[in-house]
């Protein structure tokens, strides 16, 4: 039987629970998931190009991620980086481990051979035997900046070296007005997109932004969410800090409103307060509680089907 494409937009770490039980549970319902990655978390360190995103998503759906941090690859040693501190402490602050250098140290020498990011990242599947489709959002570069009291900084430098902890005055993007969306992500979405639960600001806003793809969404889509808040927390990441200096809402609404444009259907946690789900009925959402929480295996059966017998 022939399966439907489900486009399915993805961040780092706050995503990357969902990704894997997609990928295992999804084909049961003739669904084919397609994650659409954000790329305007990469940068260049230690030389080599990092797509922290995208390859979160590469290691979740090769059943490589470390589960404890959320990045990274299960068990990988550190000898790059220890040794290099010794020679340039300073710059030794992102910890990206041994197997994850090789993978981005081919990643930088095939860009340099003038390939593009999403070709790339379809030759990294195939080498690790992934099934499902992997899209970075734009082959063009993206870059999120955080504005703060003690000046501007790649969204890398604030969240890693600087622990988040600086106060965030705003964020910006630097190339969204030049960057394309590449041409698989307008296919994925002419139908069933679920927007996975991660910062709003920083790891979603940068691939909706892009050019037709919000409007794609809002013509030819049924797009499903799932929210990154419970209460005004954010499950993971600097999503809270970002949405006040953005002077959004720091919870489900404001992360409904982002989204209202095109949104169908958002999933909020169970313990959601009612009036803030009558807010978010009120923009023309249909608002559904459940547990959105996954702490096992059966956990990630239920959501899945939830969201399945939704689509
Ligand atoms: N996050 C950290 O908090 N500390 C790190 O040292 C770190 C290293 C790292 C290496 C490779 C990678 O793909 C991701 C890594 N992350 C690290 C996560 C990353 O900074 C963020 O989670 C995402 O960029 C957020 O979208």
């Amino acid at each position: 039987m022939t399966k439907q494409k489900l486009g399915i937009f993805c961040g780092g770490s706050g995503s990357s629970k969902f990704v894997r039980p997609l990928s295992l549970y999804l084909p049961f319902h003739s669904l084919e998931p397609c994650f659409i990655v954000n790329v305007a978390d990469n940068f260049w360190h230690y030389g080599v190009y990092v797509c922290p995103d995208v390859d979160i998503t590469t290691y979740c759906l090769s059943g490589k991620l470390d589960q404890k941090t959320g990045w990274g690859i299960d068990g990988d040693t550190r000898n790059f980086v220890r040794n290099y501190a010794l020679l340039n402490p300073d710059e030794a602050w992102f910890g990206l481990g041994d197997s994850d250098l090789a993978l981005c140290y081919r990643r930088t020498e095939l860009l340099s051979q003038g390939w593009k990011l999403s070709k790339i990242t379809e030759y990294f599947r195939e080498r690790l035997q992934i099934k499902e489709e992997i899209i970075p959002a734009s082959d063009e570069s993206v870059q999120t900046y955080i504005l703060t009291k003690g000046g501007k900084m790649h969204l890398q430098e604030f969240w890693v070296k600087n622990r988040g902890e600086p106060e965030v005055l705003n964020v910006e993007y630097s190339g969204l007005t030049k960057a394309r969306p590449v041409p698989k992500l307008l296919e994925a979405i002419s139908s069933k997109v679920l927007i996975l639960p991660a910062n709003p600001i920083s790891s979603i806003l940068p691939t909706l932004n892009l050019p037709r793809v919000r409007e794609k969404l809002s013509i030819s889509s049924s797009v499903i969410a799932i929210s990154p808040f419970l209460g005004t927390n954010a499950f993971s990441g600097p999503a809270a800090k970002f949405m006040k200096a953005k002077k959004i809402e720091c919870s489900s609404l404001g992360v409904a409103k982002l989204y209202s444009d095109f949104l169908r259907i958002f999933l909020v946690h169970s313990s959601e307060d009612p009036s803030v789900i009558n807010r978010i009925k009120e923009l023309g959402v249909e608002c559904i509680k459940t547990n959105i929480i996954m702490r096992n295996r059966s956990d990630q059966e239920r959501i899945v089907n939830e969201i399945a017998n939704l689509i």
